[in-house]
């Protein structure tokens, strides 16, 4: 996607200029419908509404005139507490059909105050077109004739708008990169259904998924080096070394840079492990989101695993070495759960019963974060 920094920040494209250009045509067209056969001026607001009025204006098919206004805004001492004075304003407007253009319109205050002091003028009749307009933040009844594009109540630049005087000269609307990001883990004993729940997050919010478990297990497949020392501790279901896991995670980490966010799966299973990544994510200003931990009875993980076992490909889904896994979760892994507890990131959720409602309930977690 296009991008690009002003005042070190980023901004990203969020309406083409085929888009604009097609919905300024629309309200030419509209323009030219209505007005045609009437004495026109076109009054466009300064600085911000300069290209909207300059493709609106060369797009009119009859006769009419176009004198540029600019507002002052200042705080009086007034009721109102705030004024938004007209400048500009020498055109005989008298009896005529007046078109304001504007850039944006977002409370609607100050095309208020500039409707007022139109009307002081006596025109025949006042329109207002606007290139945007921001329907959830407009709080007033005037009517708006005309309106290019409505967009979300979000900060915007390009097309005549600015952050603090730059980016006008740009032909596509751009907004800020969304720095919103999820970096969620999930957590649970072997068996908890972290996979099975992370297959549906990654599908609704669009993560990265960083499976430990998955990662050394494809490592063993290929037989690397890594995969070769990774076997001897997963065999009988121990963990592998942090600095292993540590050292294959980070990797992923840079290599997916300018993901979304991600869902690491298995991971942190040492306060160690959970220690390290802190560090990295927040480095990396994007600092871990939340923890989801399932919470599963041993006997129903020890019943999911041995089913898993009967027909699965998971050499570790035997009797014995589920009963080490857990026992090895009670012992090492568990307390990584307090160490987020304790940051006011552990958010725990029943892990029992159809899949589906589990989900429903992460979903509900996540929506709060
Ligand atoms: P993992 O791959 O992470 O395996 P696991 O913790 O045993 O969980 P698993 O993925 O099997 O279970 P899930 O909860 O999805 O780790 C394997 C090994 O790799 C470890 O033992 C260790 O040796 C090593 N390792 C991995 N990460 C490491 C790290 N960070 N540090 C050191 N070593 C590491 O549950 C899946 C089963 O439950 C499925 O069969 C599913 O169908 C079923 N299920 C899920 N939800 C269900 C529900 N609601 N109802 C019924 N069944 C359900």
């Amino acid at each position: 996607m296009k991008s690009i920094q002003i005042h070190g920040k980023e901004f990203e494209v969020s309406i083409t200029e085929e888009q604009i250009q097609q919905a300024v045509q629309r309200v030419a067209n509209e323009l030219n419908h209505d007005l045609k056969g009437k004495q026109v001026v076109f009054l466009p607001i300064l600085n911000g509404a300069f290209m909207f009025a300059s493709d609106i204006f060369r797009r009119i098919e009859f006769e009419a005139r176009i004198s540029f206004l600019k507002t002052a805004s200042y705080s009086g001492t007034t009721s109102s507490g705030h004024i938004t004075q007209l400048l500009g304003l020498n055109e005989d407007i008298k009896g005529k059909t007046v078109v304001i253009l504007e850039d944006i319109i977002d409370t609607g205050l100050t095309m208020e105050s500039i409707i007022k002091q139109v009307e002081a003028h006596e025109p025949a009749e006042i329109r207002i077109a606007t290139f945007l307009l921001k329907p959830d933040a407009f709080v007033k009844n005037f009517k708006i004739d005309y309106v290019a594009l409505k967009i979300p109540n979000e900060f915007i630049i390009g097309y005549g708008l600015d952050y603090d005087g730059f980016g006008r000269n740009y032909p596509d609307i751009y907004t800020i990169k969304s720095e919103r990001f999820l970096n969620l883990l999930i957590f649970g004993a072997p068996g908890a259904g972290k996979g099975t729940q992370s297959k549906r997050i990654i599908e609704k919010y669009n993560l990265v998924h960083l499976s430990t478990g998955d990662i050394l297990r494809a490592e063993i497949e290929q037989n690397s080096k890594l995969g070769q020392l990774a076997k001897r501790y997963m065999t009988d279901g121990g963990l592998v070394p942090d600095e292993i896991v540590l050292s294959m995670i980070m990797l992923k980490i840079v290599e997916n840079k300018g993901a979304n966010g991600f869902i690491f799966d298995g991971f942190p299973r040492t306060v160690e492990q959970a220690k390290r990544i802190d560090a990295l994510m927040r480095e990396e200003s994007m600092p871990i989101s939340a923890m989801i931990a399932l919470e599963v009875k041993t006997e129903e993980l020890k019943r999911r695993l041995i089913e898993r076992g009967k027909t699965g490909t998971r050499t570790d889904d035997t009797p014995e070495i589920i009963e080490n896994r857990i026992n090895i979760y009670k012992e090492k892994t568990a307390r990584v759960k307090e160490y987020y507890r304790e940051q006011g990131k552990l958010r725990e959720v029943h892990g029992e019963g159809p899949i589906d409602d589990i989900f429903r309930n992460i979903e509900g977690v996540i929506e709060q974060l």
